[in-house]
C-alpha cells in the first residue's frame, strides 16, 4: 500500500464514518482521531481521541503520520467560541504538528462556504476573492489561507477541498447543484493524495450534477472526474414542490440557509 500511516480527523463524523473504511486501500494503518467516541480500533486501525484545540494532544496524535486527511472540526454554523477554538486554533495546532512531524501533504475538508456570499446566478473560480457567508466559512477562508502559508514558508503541500453537500443524497432542491457523491468525494481525495505535485490547490468538491456554480479549471491538474451526478434524485425534488421565493437571501445566494446565520448567534 502506497501508505503506512495515514491520520484521518473527524473520523466520528457523518464523512469520517465513511471514509475510515474507505481509505484502507491507500495505507497499511490508519489513525483515527476525533473528540468524540470512534468506538474500538479494528485491524489496520489507531484511535486517538483528542481536541484540535489541545496543542500538545495534537503534536502526539501526529507522530509517525505520513499524509493527513483532515475532516475535523465545526461543520455548521455556530456561535464563534467553538468555532474559533475547534476550526480556527485547531487548525494552527494541526499544521504546528505536521511541521514539526515531517508530514508533506493535507487534504483539508474546507467548504462551499467559503464563497457562500456568491449569487446563484454566477461562476465562481478559485482565483476569485472569497466571500464567506457565516463564521464557520469564515473559519474555512482562515484554513485556506493557512495552509497557503504553510506552503509558501514550508513546501507543506495543501489541496483545500471546497466540498459541496456531501451525503448520501440530496436533502433539499439547493443540493441538487452542491451534491457530491461519497464515491466522488473518496475519488477526489484519491486524486488530491497521489496527484504528484499539488502546490496548494483548491478545488471545489461536486459531483456532475445538471447545474453548478463551480468552474475546477484550477484544479485540472488533480485529473479529477466525478462519476454521479444528483440527476439520479430529481424525483425528490420535482418543480412543482415548494421552495423559497426567488427574492428570498437563500435563493439568491450560493449559501443558502447560511447566509441568514449571525447576529443569533
Ligand atoms: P461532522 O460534523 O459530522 O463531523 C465533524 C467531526 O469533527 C465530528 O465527529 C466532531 O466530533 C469533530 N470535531 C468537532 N470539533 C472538534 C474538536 N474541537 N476536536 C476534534 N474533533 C472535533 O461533519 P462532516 O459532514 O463529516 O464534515 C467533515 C468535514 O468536512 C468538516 O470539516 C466539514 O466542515 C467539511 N465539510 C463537509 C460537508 C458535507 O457536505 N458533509 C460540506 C463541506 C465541508
Ligand atoms: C457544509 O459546509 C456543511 O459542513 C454541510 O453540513 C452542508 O451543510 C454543506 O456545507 C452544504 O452547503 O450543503
Amino acid at each position: 500500500k502506497p501508505f503506512h500511516r495515514l491520520l484521518l480527523t473527524g473520523a466520528a463524523g457523518g464523512l469520517g464514518r465513511m471514509l475510515r473504511e474507505r481509505v484502507k486501500t491507500w495505507t497499511e494503518i490508519v489513525r483515527l482521531s476525533d473528540v468524540a467516541d470512534m468506538g474500538a480500533a479494528a485491524e489496520g486501525e489507531e484511535i486517538v481521541r483528542c481536541d484540535l484545540a489541545d496543542n500538545a494532544a495534537v503534536r502526539a496524535m501526529m507522530e509517525g503520520v505520513q499524509a493527513v486527511l483532515h475532516f475535523g472540526g465545526i461543520s455548521v454554523e455556530a456561535r464563534f467560541e467553538p468555532i474559533m477554538q475547534a476550526n480556527i486554533l485547531g487548525l494552527y495546532n494541526l499544521y504546528e504538528a505536521v511541521h514539526k512531524a515531517g508530514v508533506k501533504r493535507v487534504v483539508y475538508a474546507s467548504s462551499n462556504h467559503v464563497t457562500g456570499f456568491y449569487q446563484t446566478t454566477e461562476l465562481v473560480d478559485a482565483t476569485m476573492p472569497q466571500r464567506p457567508d457565516s463564521f464557520y466559512g469564515v473559519s474555512k477562508c482562515f484554513g485556506e489561507a493557512l495552509s497557503r502559508y504553510y506552503y509558501d514558508r514550508f513546501g507543506i503541500e495543501t489541496v483545500c477541498l471546497r466540498i459541496g453537500s456531501s451525503f448520501p443524497e440530496p436533502r433539499n432542491a439547493r443540493m441538487m447543484t452542491t451534491y457530491l457523491s461519497y464515491d466522488d468525494l473518496v475519488e477526489l481525495i484519491r486524486c488530491a493524495l497521489f496527484t504528484p505535485r499539488v502546490g496548494h490547490t483548491i478545488a471545489f468538491g461536486n459531483s456532475d450534477n445538471d447545474t453548478t456554480w463551480w468552474d475546477n479549471s484550477q484544479a485540472a491538474h488533480l485529473g479529477y472526474q466525478p462519476k454521479d451526478s444528483s440527476r439520479a434524485f430529481a424525483h425528490l425534488f420535482p418543480d412543482t414542490a415548494e421552495r423559497p421565493p426567488a427574492d428570498d437571501p437563500t435563493t439568491i445566494y450560493q449559501g443558502g440557509p447560511f447566509v441568514l446565520a449571525g447576529p443569533q448567534y
